[in-house]
This record gives C-alpha cells, sequence and structure tokens, in this order.
C-alpha cells in the first residue's frame, strides 16, 4: 500500500524484485486477457498461403479496436506488432509477405499494453496438418510451460521454474535455449527478475506473492544453440533443428499463482485436425 492509499503503484527499493497489490493484478488480469483473446482470432487466420504481415495487421488492428497497443512496435527499433517464428526460428521473427505453408510450426508472440500495463504470451500454431515430430515438440514444449508454472509459490526460488523445464526437456531427448529468457513485467515490458529456463532449485530469486513475471521456454529437438540472421533480430537453431515456445504471463499469489493470459477460448495448445474418417459405405 502506497501513502496515496492504493494499491497501483509498486513497492520498490533500489534492485529489489516490484511487488504488486490488488490492483495491479487486476490491472494485468485484463491486459493478460485481451492479449489471450487476440491469440485466439489468430488461430482461424493460420493456414496455408497466409503471410504473416496479414497476421501483424490483425494484431495491430485488433489492438487500436481495443484502445491497446502493440508493445513489439517501435521497441529497441522492432518494426511489427508481434513475432511470428516459424520452424527453425527460435523467436523475435519479422512478419513479412512470405505465405505460410501445409506442415509449418509457428509461433506467434503477442505484447499488448493496456491502461499502461502489458499483458505478454505466445503458442504455437500448427499450419494445416503437421509432421508427427513437430507435434511431438508442441506437446513437450507445452508440458515445459505447464511444469514451470506448476513450480510457482512463494518461498520457492526461480531456480525450481528452470529445473521442471529443463528436467521435462531434456528427459523427452529436446534441448532448453540458454539465450532468451522470461522477464518481470507489468507497467514496463521487460523487468526484473530474469526467469531462467534451466538450472536448479535454490538458484535464482525467491518468489515472493506480488511478483509478476513471463515464463516462455524456447525449446529444440535438436541442440539448444542459437544465433541472430543478418536482420539482426530473427533468432535460429544453428542446427536448422525444429524450435518451440508457449508464454503466459502470471503473478505470485499467497497460495500459489494466478496465470494472466489463458485463453478464454481454450485454445492454449493448436487443435489439429484428427485422422482422416473411414469412407462410408
Ligand atoms: C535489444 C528485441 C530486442 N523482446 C522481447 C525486442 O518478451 C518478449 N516476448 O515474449 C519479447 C518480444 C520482442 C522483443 C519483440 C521484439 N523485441 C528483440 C531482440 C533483441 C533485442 O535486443
Ligand atoms: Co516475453
Amino acid at each position: 500500500m502506497n501513502d496515496t492509499g492504493t494499491e497501483t503503484l509498486a513497492r520498490r527499493q533500489p534492485g529489489a524484485i516490484k511487488l504488486h497489490g490488488p490492483d495491479a493484478f487486476a490491472a494485468m488480469r485484463k491486459a493478460g486477457q485481451l492479449t489471450a483473446e487476440a491469440l485466439d482470432l489468430l488461430a482461424p487466420l493460420v493456414k496455408p498461403g497466409v503471410t504473416t504481415d496479414a497476421i501483424d495487421r490483425a494484431v495491430f488492428e485488433f489492438a487500436m479496436d481495443n484502445k491497446a497497443f502493440p508493445a513489439t512496435l517501435y521497441y529497441h527499433g522492432y518494426p511489427r506488432s508481434c513475432c511470428t517464428s516459424i520452424n527453425h526460428v527460435v523467436c523475435h521473427g519479422i512478419p513479412s509477405d512470405k505465405p505460410l505453408k501445409e506442415g509449418d510450426i509457428v509461433n506467434i508472440d503477442v505484447t499488448l499494453i493496456v491502461d499502461g500495463w502489458h499483458g505478454d504470451a505466445s503458442r504455437m500454431y500448427a499450419v494445416g496438418d503437421i509432421p508427427r515430430r513437430a507435434m511431438r515438440l508442441l506437446e513437450v514444449t507445452y508440458e515445459c510451460l505447464e511444469k514451470g508454472i506448476a513450480a510457482v509459490k512463494p518461498g520457492a526460488t526461480t531456480g525450481h521454474i528452470g529445473e521442471a523445464i529443463q528436467r521435462h526437456a531434456e528427459a523427452e531427448r529436446c534441448s532448453v535455449v540458454r539465450d532468451f529468457c522470461g522477464h518481470g513485467l507489468g507497467q514496463l515490458f521487460h523487468d526484473e527478475p530474469n526467469i531462467l529456463h534451466y538450472g536448479s532449485a535454490g538458484e535464482g530469486v525467491v518468489m515472493k506473492p506480488g511478483m509478476l513475471f513471463t515464463i516462455e521456454p524456447m525449446i529444440n529437438l535438436g541442440r539448444p544453440h542459437v544465433k541472430i540472421l543478418s536482420d539482426g533480430w530473427t533468432a535460429v537453431t544453428r542446427d536448422r533443428s525444429l524450435s518451440a515456445q508457449f508464454e503466459h504471463t502470471i503473478g505470485v499469489t499467497e497460495t500459489g499463482v494466478e496465470i494472466f493470459t489463458r485463453s478464454p477460448k481454450g485454445l492454449d495448445f493448436p487443435d489439429q485436425p484428427g485422422p482422416p474418417l473411414p469412407a462410408l459405405i
């Protein structure tokens, strides 16, 4: 509580991690839900022949129609309203006029600023029918995010999150990208603490009620190493293996965790067309 009697302003000492009150949690719920709605809206758009520029335009228009602003646009000079990372692109893929093709997997990462608060989320989408190894990667990556979130509670450390993610990814013969991490957020897009997606319980910082951060593991079918393309933004796997990522914005509560960016339509994980129905005789 601050001296104006509201909970909106975060309590913070230099070097300390902000602890937010109920007003901030309400604001994050609103920003997170609008971001999740944007990702829901994109699901039917993601199909063969659609360009990632068209997806980017849909995100920008949705933001404008809802009194929001896409946080990535002009952020450090980034040129678009979302990131679209296809197949071996790990993150920060820039939407372009290249059409999606059957069998692609694509991560769409959207951050909307609503009333000054940031909701940051990303999901994987399947373009038509995708290969079995791609579907397995999507499942493992989604499970990594779920296991990371399950490790969030007051008194545990951010290292518990990393350990849970790394243990699952490596048990499934996948690897965890080390070069990018989750992050604190709120009225800033990127703030303390960094949330590593690997490590050991006891490392990092002790979680406290009121902390706000993202968990956004990037998991590769091959080795963990990445390189940045000549555009200065796009990160790809060095061995060109497939990469996947899911991201939620969460808050630490007195008893555990609140997820702000859950899909209102239950679309957090992509639907795949089922096997062909047997021909009717
Ligand atoms: C300064 C950018 C800056 N950064 C982070 C800027 O947290 C994110 N997604 O969950 C996130 C998304 C974007 C982002 C989109 C653009 N940027 C990218 C790469 C390098 C860099 O250095
Ligand atoms: Co993020």
